[in-house]
């Protein structure tokens, strides 16, 4: 059986775009990328920091689980350089962060994983992004589209279509 799951790509150090390549590589011998959002540039969200992002959305379908995914994401974002704060409790910098946003209609709320991500809805980073690959994909927890999600969202921070 194979999964459509939905994943968010972000980084805000070194060579932004490079890294989110590199992640879709690595990705890549997980799962099979169906689709890619444009690249945006992105205000920090829910902190302050000079550093802009580059976030995208990938949309995957792929055979393995939404634990394992997780787990060979973290795999990804360690061999990439990734260092994580000693307190989860506040954001930072990041060379790469792979969330899983959706996976099929799966609801699971354990103490590793969280689908749907609970923080997409207040995210344009997110939403915008998926909103141009999956505006018609509706939230199994709001039984709303992204799109009608999108434009009901409060969040003001800044997001920009990235052009070269
Ligand atoms: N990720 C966060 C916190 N804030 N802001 C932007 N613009 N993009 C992100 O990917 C991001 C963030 C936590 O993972
Ligand atoms: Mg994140
Ligand atoms: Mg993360």
């Amino acid at each position: 059986m194979h999964h459509i799951c939905y994943v968010s790509v972000g980084s805000n150090m070194g060579n932004k775009i490079l890294n989110c390549q590199t992640a879709f590589q690595h990705i890549g011998h997980l799962a099979n990328i169906q689709d890619v959002s444009s690249f945006y540039h992105t205000e920090p969200w829910g902190y302050i920091d000079e550093s802009y992002y580059i976030n995208v959305v990938l949309k995957l379908r792929t055979f393995i689980t939404p634990h394992k995914l997780l787990h060979e994401f973290k795999k990804i974002e360690k061999l990439m350089g990734r260092l994580y704060a000693k307190s989860n409790s506040e954001y930072e910098a990041r060379i790469i962060d792979l969330d899983i946003l959706f996976f099929d209609n799966f609801i699971i709320d354990d103490d590793n994983l969280c689908i749907p991500h609970p923080r997409l809805y207040f995210r344009n980073f997110v939403l915008k992004p998926l909103a141009e690959i999956a505006p018609d994909l509706i939230c199994p927890l709001k039984n709303k589209s992204i799109l009608k999600i999108l434009e009901e969202s409060k969040d003001n921070c800044i997001v920009k279509l990235y052009t070269h």
